[in-house]
């Protein structure tokens, strides 16, 4: 099956907010925002700004009917600044004018003073300041204080990841238009319809039911418009409602950049403990997490990396402790993997510090302790499978690593200025929303007189290929042709109370709400044709558009079949709920069973670095992964190479950096993101004979797993600048861009350096 929307894509005919033909009267919205990190508002005059050619209407706090507050787990954020500003980029006022050009020089012609307050920008600082979002929590197994005495060998250090920019190429956007009557429609290119809903109620000061919010489809998001299109979407309601007129907006790229959160930079500490057969007995960390301004989702995302501190390996003493830190910066937010990958950067710190420290390769302490069936995680709750180990085993043995390494080693050992690098990086990631609520999906199925199918679900198509899968499952619940199913815009009329599509759930979830609707189609279906052929319904089963009768397609087709039902007045309708069975989780002990299930897999990154220049390439990332069984092998492969180039992105090249606050990373210019020049080749597998008793049709969640691969380019880099340097010790401060490399190699200025450089020149003059 190729993916939903592939051609209309290609052609240019899926229609994004910002292609929709303004409706009549429409106005255009721009935001005029904070330009320091921390300041006192002394002066916000728009006169002028209100007298600007086409200006329709300037909006500040005192115009909100409703409450001037967007936090959802904290409410801690303002929709728009009313006394203080928290950071640059914070929405001050909206300016809504005939274009969009004219309602961003309404914005520039506002004169906004500000007294200048200090501000943090260092998570490290906020926390000695008592600045924390929500209070720190920790998580602990075993007796970590205890086992340091039985170790053969103990390692510490630190570990820094960056931020990063989501970069979804569709920028957020949002269109209301009012409905007359007092209600709205908003067009919201979200991943969260209902937290579109229910701020924009909170903050007009309306019911939920005078707002519907359509989803059609996402443009990317990875996380940045899952509390973060918000805003956009409120304000454009904001406008709508107080002028009775459509209002939209659509960021432009630097103003999308500077303005929206991004992925947590994180700075921990780490003390890792092995035993003299190289197995981990105690790991100590603390996770000082660079929230922003404002909470947004960052204690759901603290909570996820303090459930990901052990990665795939099992840890009998453990004790992580997670501080998040309110900076003024802007309000940091969900971005695949959803602090994970942070924790699994500082574990994977800890392992190769302990290599280096034993003199062995980081490949040998990874393997001896990977998770086992029935080891237990810190939180409790036993692996389910054994996918951990069995991934590792088949991705050494497939892809011959003892083979790549030895082969790198030979080139390092010829190649005296050109280093290669191999690591290995085994993933295990837990599936469910951490807040155990989230953890639901409904459907509406409608079979029509002619046979077509429509399916509506919380579920957001973002690019991310759910509504192919969701196709899929219809088909098959159904036993018709997958063209015969068309899925809707989500909308919260048709499905109320979505949780966003996020955490990789949104296939796992809506996909088994579409099917228990579609199988209770089916079942009434089943009940008109044996009636029809007098037979039992067990008998009868539906296939390939045919009815069947014990096993063999008798003369009724679907179509038939559906008219039928119709003309004997059966429902051709379902609707269906979906909880996750099973999981709870306790946080005042940090134990229980937060998961559905676990994705595992492993990966090895090769890379090669020119150790003049402090170049790199990322040559190939070769991965074993669990899709337990696929509902679209082509949507999973195509997330398992996205997801791994992103996370080449993080670890190597995407650097955010502020001054001041300001985001100095705000053009593609001094952002760099991989392109296809960068990426790797990737030659993926999928575990063979894999099920899953946890999720739709035993497939398993794709979205963010493979992202985490990509952490094994920074351990592969280090591998390679160990080999120019090896007497140098290991730092861990992601991204490892050539800045990094060049100052590993070369900047301290060693003796050993220079003779190591002048060895090489020799060696190119010879
Ligand atoms: N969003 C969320 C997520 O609200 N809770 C989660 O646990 C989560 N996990 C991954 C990505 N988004
Ligand atoms: Mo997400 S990081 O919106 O699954």
């Amino acid at each position: 099956m190729s993916r939903h929307e592939v051609g209309p894509h290609a052609r240019g005919e899926s229609l994004f907010i910002a292609d929709l033909p303004d409706p009549a009267g429409t106005l255009h919205a721009a935001v005029l925002a904070s330009p320091l990190a921390h300041g006192r508002i002394t002066r916000l005059d728009t006169t002028a700004a209100a007298g600007m050619p086409g200006v329709a209407r300037i909006l500040t706090a005192s115009d909100i009917p409703g409450a001037n507050q967007i936090g959802g787990i904290v409410q801690d954020e303002p929709l728009l600044a009313e006394d203080v500003v928290h950071f640059v980029g914070q929405p001050v006022a909206v300016v809504v004018a005939d274009t969009p050009r004219r309602a961003r020089a309404g914005a520039a012609a506002i004169a906004l003073e500000l007294e200048e307050l200090p501000a943090v920008f260092d998570p490290r600082a906020a926390a000695a300041a008592g600045e924390l979002i929500v209070p720190s929590r920790t998580i602990a197994c075993g007796d970590v204080d205890a086992a340091w005495g039985s170790c053969a060998v103990v390692v510490s250090g630190r570990a820094d990841s960056g931020g990063q920019e989501h970069l979804y190429l569709e920028t957020q956007a949002a269109l209301t238009i009012p409905q007359g009557g007092g209600r709205l429609r908003i067009l919201s290119s979200t991943q969260a319809p209902t937290a579109v809903q229910r701020i924009a109620a909170r903050v007009l000061g309306l019911p939920m039911n005078a707002i519907e919010v359509d989803v059609a489809r996402l443009g990317g998001a990875f996380g940045g418009k899952e509390d973060q299109a918000t805003p956009w979407a409120v304000i454009t309601a904001l406008a709508a409602r107080t002028l009775g007129r459509p209002v939209r907006i659509e960021l432009e790229r630097g103003e999308d950049m500077r303005m929206t959160g991004k992925r947590h930079p994180y700075s921990s500490d780490f003390r890792l403990g092995l035993a003299a057969d190289g197995a981990i007995l105690a790991y100590e960390a603390t996770y000082y997490q660079n929230a922003g301004a404002a909470a947004d989702l960052s204690p759901a995302i603290l909570e996820r990396s303090l459930l990901h501190a052990s990665g795939s390996y099992v840890v009998p003493n453990l004790r992580v402790t997670a501080h998040s830190c309110r900076t003024n910066l802007p309000p940091f937010t969900a971005f695949r993997g959803f602090g994970a990958p942070q924790a699994m950067f500082v574990i994977e710190s800890a392992i190769t510090r302990a290599a280096e420290a034993l003199g062995v390769d980081r490949v040998e302490i990874q393997r001896r302790s990977l998770l086992a069936a029935g080891d237990r995680f810190p939180y409790g709750m036993p692996a389910q499978q054994g996918h951990a180990r069995r991934s590792f085993a088949e991705l050494e043995e497939r892809f011959e690593v003892a083979r790549v390494r030895a082969a790198a080693a030979a080139f390092n050992r010829e190649h005296p200025l050109v280093k290669r690098g191999v690591a290995l990086m085994p993933v295990c990631f837990g599936i469910s929303f951490t807040s155990t609520f989230l953890n639901q999906a409904a459907a509406l199925v409608h079979v029509y007189t002619d046979g077509s199918v429509s399916v509506s679900t919380a579920a957001v198509e973002m690019g991310q290929g759910v509504n192919a899968k969701i196709i899929a499952v219809a088909a098959r619940s159904l036993g018709v042709d997958a063209g015969r199913i068309s899925i809707e815009t989500t909308n919260t009329l048709r499905v109320a109370n979505t949780s966003p599509t996020a955490a990789s759930s949104g296939a796992d979830m809506n996909g088994r709400a579409a099917e228990m609707a579609c199988l209770a189609i089916r079942d009434r279906l089943r009940a008109v044709a044996a009636e029809l052929l007098g037979v039992a319904p067990e008998q009868v089963a539906i296939a390939g558009d045919r009815v069947l009768r014990d096993g063999a397609a008798v003369e009724l087709g679907w179509e038939r079949l559906v008219w039928e039902a119709y003309t004997r007045r059966v429902s051709l309708s379902a609707q269906a709920h979906y909880a996750t069975p099973r999981i709870h989780y306790d946080r005042s002990r940090e134990q229980g069973e937060p998961f559905a299930y676990h994705v595992y897999g492993a990966a090895m990154v090769e890379v090669t670095v020119d150790c003049l220049r402090g170049t790199c390439t990322v040559d190939r990332v070769c991965a074993v992964h669990d899709a337990g069984r696929s509902l679209d092998p082509l949507v999973d492969l195509g997330q398992l190479e996205g997801g791994v180039v992103q996370g080449l992105g993080w670890m190597t090249m995407e650097e955010l950096l502020f001054g001041d606050g300001r985001n100095l990373s705000d053009t593609l210019s001094t952002y760099k993101v991989p392109d296809i020049l960068a990426a790797p080749a990737i030659e993926a597998v999928f575990l063979d004979d894999a099920d899953n008793p946890h999720a739709v049709m035993h497939s398993k969640a794709i979205g963010e797993p493979p992202f985490m691969y990509g952490i094994g380019a920074y351990f592969a880099l280090l591998d390679a600048m160990r080999a120019f340097r090896p007497d140098r010790e290991a730092f861990f401060h992601a991204p490892m861009t050539p800045e990094r490399i060049l100052m590993f190699l070369h900047g301290d200025r060693t003796d050993a350096a220079v003779t190591q450089l002048d060895r090489a020149r020799a060696a190119i003059t010879s």
